[in-house]
């Protein structure tokens, strides 16, 4: 693949839950060498180091049962900046930090997206739907409803308004097996293309992939990947506060980024819910370093794009 550059943003979010550890996500990440696999491939890299949260006043509006929302909110209006500057001339991977890192880098992504007039698109990696609001959901776990956000829904009280929603239609799910009551009502009353694991053991992986990545290509389409470590089966990457049984193989996982790599549709990347803490000799970590690499053109042998329809 072509040289690109690319630009490393840590964002050691750590409140969209209440099990504390994502913070040490980004140095895992460094230390396993992501910065260096990606120079080995020939990409231009560079590290901004760690951003901060702004400073955000509570909102008492916000249900009482949401755990850290100005925390939250404040990193939201932090990464969404950042994310709108990396994209100028960039592929931005935002290196996590749990999944409430995704309610800034999806949405400034978008803003950017809408600047030039380019639709964004969002392919989802990760056992959970993360669709919740603030109202909708049960743990109060603000990890829970990036992509609530990122599509517009209301609710989200003291937090940066969203004035580029990604159309529903234009999002892709891979890997469910743990989706809330009130999640589910909510996404069948959508476009939003869910492929849970028992249709991707029935048709395997690479197809509802190609299909999707199609739909980006036809539209000219911006892509933002979001790869949350519970993608993966909990026996590959045990380093994540909530494993669910049951997920995608090293295989799938490396497929799916080999098959992204090939569409050269992705623009930006998240890599998050790594808890180093619950690690094992950073196993871990050294897997979502590796996937990267494959999503930035990481190989045994160059091959020619197959069909998979
Ligand atoms: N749906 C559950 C909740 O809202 C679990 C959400 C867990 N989310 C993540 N990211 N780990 O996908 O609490
Ligand atoms: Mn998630
Ligand atoms: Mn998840
Ligand atoms: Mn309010």
């Amino acid at each position: 693949m072509t040289s690109q550059s690319i630009i490393l943003i840590g964002a050691p979010v750590d409140s969209g839950k209440d099990r504390r550890g994502c913070l040490m996500g980004p140095d895992a990440y460094r230390t396993a060498g992501l910065a260096e696999a990606l120079t080995d491939l020939g990409h231009r890299v560079t590290d901004r180091g760690n951003l901060a949260p702004a400073s955000t006043m509570p909102d008492s509006d916000m249900p009482r049962h949401i755990h850290a929302p100005a925390e939250t909110a404040g990193w939201t209006a932090a990464i969404m900046a950042e994310a709108e500057t990396a994209m100028q001339d960039s592929l931005p991977i935002f290196l996590g930090g749990d999944h409430s890192l995704s309610l800034g880098s999806v949405t400034g992504v978008a803003n950017d997206a809408a600047a030039r007039n380019r639709p964004q698109f969002v392919l989802w990696l990760d056992a959970h739907s993360d669709f919740h609001t603030p109202q909708s959901t049960g743990s109060g776990n603000l990890h829970g409803t990036p992509l609530g956000y990122a599509t517009g829904r209301a609710g989200f009280h003291g937090f940066p308004p969203v004035p580029h929603p990604v159309p529903e239609a234009n999002i892709c799910i891979l890997g469910l097996r743990s989706v809330d009551q009130a999640e589910r009502e909510a996404l069948q009353a959508t476009q939003i293309r869910c492929h849970d694991m028992r249709e991707i053991d029935e048709r395997g992986i690479a197809r509802p992939l190609a299909e999707f990545l199609d739909t980006v290509a036809s539209a000219r389409g911006a892509l933002h990947v979001s790869l949350d470590v519970d993608f993966l089966d909990p026996s590959f990457a045990p380093a994540v506060g909530t494993t669910v049984p049951g997920g995608a193989t090293i295989r799938e996982a490396h497929l799916v980024m080999e098959m992204i790599c090939d569409s050269g549709l992705m623009t930006s990347l998240d890599l998050v819910e790594l808890n180093p803490f619950l690690d094992d000799r950073g196993r871990t970590a050294q897997v979502m370093v590796d996937l990267a690499a494959s999503a930035l053109g990481r190989r045994v042998f160059d091959r020619p794009t197959q069909a998979f329809s």
